[in-house]
């Protein structure tokens, strides 16, 4: 509540309508500012997890660095003044076995009936690690092998590998460790359980402070300038989800932090899965409800943990759409990545500090495909767009911190208004504070519009299905009449597009210019909205997200 009142304090804060263009024409709810909620976005707040097993793939190594992967990285970079950090990790860190004969990076060995999509049984060798050497000025959290994969290596596999990784990395990379992917999963994993049925959060914590404590003991020997309280320390827990065997309150109430060793309370969230029955573009994932609930239950259960550790910051370990590594048509759409911007945002103004979209080869959520493989072409996929407009929105979080406040729409949203629970909220808005005064809103409209799907018409030129735009209006008290906003958009044909997606009229396509911006001479840019007593408007199409920038006219 102290934040919700200074919020209100600040000069040119935010109240917002949403007056659709139909015959509807919702009322403009002077209240919404009481519902402001605001959180500050940690620097690199727009970050990657990288499954484990992909890394090799996705960073190349020192004699063949992915230079694709760099300039995306760089691209992120330049906009929020930190590369994304990169969580590497996942459900194969905890097949890795390290066998130091292995001439080759990694071999995996892929079991469909475990997953079609990446290997359950992996050795690495120790050129795996060379990996780390190849994008400048990125820091990694290396993810140990916990749950062992029945191998009787892994003991062995840890205190080799613990050396080599902290060697690599060093002060100048290291992010921080992890140990053990999804923990609350190993007594029941789909991918074969690793612990039996009864093995609890206190078992859990015990393994956990006795391999991190035989970890500390290697850094002792190994790295013993990697001791500090800067340079040791993990992220931790790292579970799956709440409902879960093991609880997170629970280990953290079970003496998870006893060594004071963990420096992110590292939590994991999908939406829903691949092939849950009823999955939808729409319903699913462009729902603000829907999102917004999903990231409600991990912010109510840090709620049991922060009390007792003061100054902890809570993280999204590993997120994105649709777990089961995303579903064709829809993880990989241009909807998603609208999703991805409300998700991302949502989380920071609840408090998450940063959050690591996680993606792996040939993952239809990736923000991008690294290599071209048998199953995918290298690319830079939708998703991608959705990160750059969150960066771009969040600013150099280096130089200028941001607060963000939800803007809450749903009393005001048509075709989904809070009255109307079985459609949910369509529209999300957000604004960034710089120095206490609203700089930048965040809209995403999130109603699908189809544009090559079946059944809609858009194909048929003879009877195309009009795209609707929608005015969003905004009430800024404080700003003078005229006062300016530059608007960038995140554009594509329709929720359902895959490609020719632009931000502000770049394109960061592989084919392009290996996944550096580059501007595309059929989509406008540089339009600008201006205050009218009070109000700065802006309209959007159907499946499009646009933010006003006060700061940059
Ligand atoms: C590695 O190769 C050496 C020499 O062939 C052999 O002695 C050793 O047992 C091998 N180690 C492993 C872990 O396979
Ligand atoms: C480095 O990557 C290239 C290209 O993938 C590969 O041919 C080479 O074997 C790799 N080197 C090592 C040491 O793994
Ligand atoms: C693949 O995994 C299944 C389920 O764990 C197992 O029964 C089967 O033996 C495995 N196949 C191979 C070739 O390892
Ligand atoms: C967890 O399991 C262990 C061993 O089975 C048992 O001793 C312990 O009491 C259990 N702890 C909780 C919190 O249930
Ligand atoms: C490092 O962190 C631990 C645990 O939080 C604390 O007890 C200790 O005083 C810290 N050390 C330094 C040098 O800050
Ligand atoms: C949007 O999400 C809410 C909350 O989960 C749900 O009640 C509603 O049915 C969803 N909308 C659609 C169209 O599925
Ligand atoms: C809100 O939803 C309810 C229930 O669907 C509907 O009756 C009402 O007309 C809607 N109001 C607006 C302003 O859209
Ligand atoms: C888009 O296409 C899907 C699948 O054909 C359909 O279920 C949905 O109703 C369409 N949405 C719109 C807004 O036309
Ligand atoms: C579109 O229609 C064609 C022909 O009826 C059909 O084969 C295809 O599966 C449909 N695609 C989708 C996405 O519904
Ligand atoms: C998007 O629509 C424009 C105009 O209809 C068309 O020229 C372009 O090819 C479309 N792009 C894609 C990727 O479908
Ligand atoms: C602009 O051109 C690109 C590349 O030719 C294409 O993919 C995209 O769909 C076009 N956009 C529009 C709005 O026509
Ligand atoms: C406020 C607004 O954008 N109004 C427009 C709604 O759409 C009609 C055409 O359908 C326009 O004429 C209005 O200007």
């Amino acid at each position: 509540m102290a934040a919700l009142i200074y919020l209100l304090a600040l000069s040119g804060s935010a109240t917002a309508k949403i007056v659709a263009n139909t015959s509807l024409h919702p009322s403009v709810d002077p209240s919404i500012a009481a519902e402001i909620i605001v959180g500050e976005p940690l620097d690199g707040f727009v970050s990657f997890s990288i499954e484990f097993a992909s890394f090799p793939d996705f960073a190349g190594n020192s004699s063949t660095p992915n230079k694709f992967s760099n300039n995306l990285l760089n691209n992120l970079g330049y906009l929020t003044g930190t590369k994304p950090y990169i969580r590497v990790g996942g459900n194969t860190q905890d097949y890795a076995i390290y066998n130091p004969n292995l001439t080759i990076a990694l071999k995996g060995t892929v079991n469909a009936t475990r997953s079609p999509d990446y290997p359950t049984t992996i050795e690495i060798g120790p050129s795996y690690f060379d990996s780390y050497t190849t994008w400048p000025n990125v820091k990694f959290s290396h993810g140990f092998n916990m749950g062992g994969n029945h191998d009787d290596r892994q003991w062995a596999t840890l205190i080799q590998t613990a050396a080599i990784a902290c060697k690599t990395l060093g002060k100048d990379k290291l992010y921080w460790w992890e140990y053990g992917n999804e923990p609350d999963l190993f007594p029941t994993s789909a991918q074969g359980p690793v612990r039996p049925a009864n093995w609890n959060e206190s078992d859990y914590v015990a393994e956990w402070l006795v391999a991190t404590r035989a970890i500390k003991g290697v850094i002792t020997e190994t790295c013993p300038d990697l001791l500090g309280n800067d340079t040791y320390g993990y992220l931790a827990p790292s579970f799956a989800g709440i409902g879960n065997n093991l609880k997170a309150p629970r280990a953290w109430a079970d003496g998870l932090n006893t060594d004071g060793t963990v420096r992110y309370f590292s939590t994991h969230n999908y939406i829903s899965g691949a092939t849950s029955p009823g999955v939808t573009l729409q319903g699913t994932l462009m729902n603000h409800t829907r999102t917004r609930s999903s990231v409600d239950t991990h912010v109510s259960e840090f709620a049991q943990i922060s009390p007792s550790a003061p100054g902890l910051r809570q993280i999204m370990g590993e997120t994105n759409s649709l777990y089961n590594q995303g579903k064709p048509g829809l993880s990989n759409s241009f909807g998603a990545a609208l999703w991805g911007i409300d998700f991302n945002l949502y989380c920071a103004s609840v408090g998450i500090g940063r959050v690591h979209m996680h993606m792996g080869t040939n993952y239809r959520y990736a923000s991008w495909q690294p290599i071209t493989t048998d199953l995918a072409v290298v690319g830079t996929k939708a998703p991608y767009y959705g990160n750059i407009a969150v960066a771009a929105f969040l600013g150099n979080l280096r130089i200028e911190p941001v607060r963000i406040a939800h803007l809450d729409l749903s009393s005001n949203s048509e075709g989904g208004n809070s009255s109307d629970s079985a459609v949910g909220v369509q529209d999300a808005a957000y604004g960034a504070y710089v120095d206490n005064a609203l700089t930048r809103i965040m809209v995403i409209n999130m109603r699908a519009y189809n544009y090559t799907l079946n059944g809609t018409g858009n194909l048929d030129t003879k009877n195309p299905t009009p795209r609707k735009t929608r005015t969003y209006s905004f009430g800024v008290n404080g700003f003078p009449n005229g006062r300016e906003a530059l608007v960038r958009r995140l554009y594509a044909n329709g929720s359902d597009a895959i490609t020719g997606i632009t931000w502000d009229g770049l394109s960061y396509n592989y084919e392009l210019d290996l996944g550096k911006p580059v501007r595309l001479r059929n989509v406008t840019a540089g339009e600008r909205v201006r205050v009218k007593n009070g109000v700065v408007e802006v309209r959007v199409p159907d499946s499009q997200a646009v933010v006003l920038d006060f700061g940059a006219v």
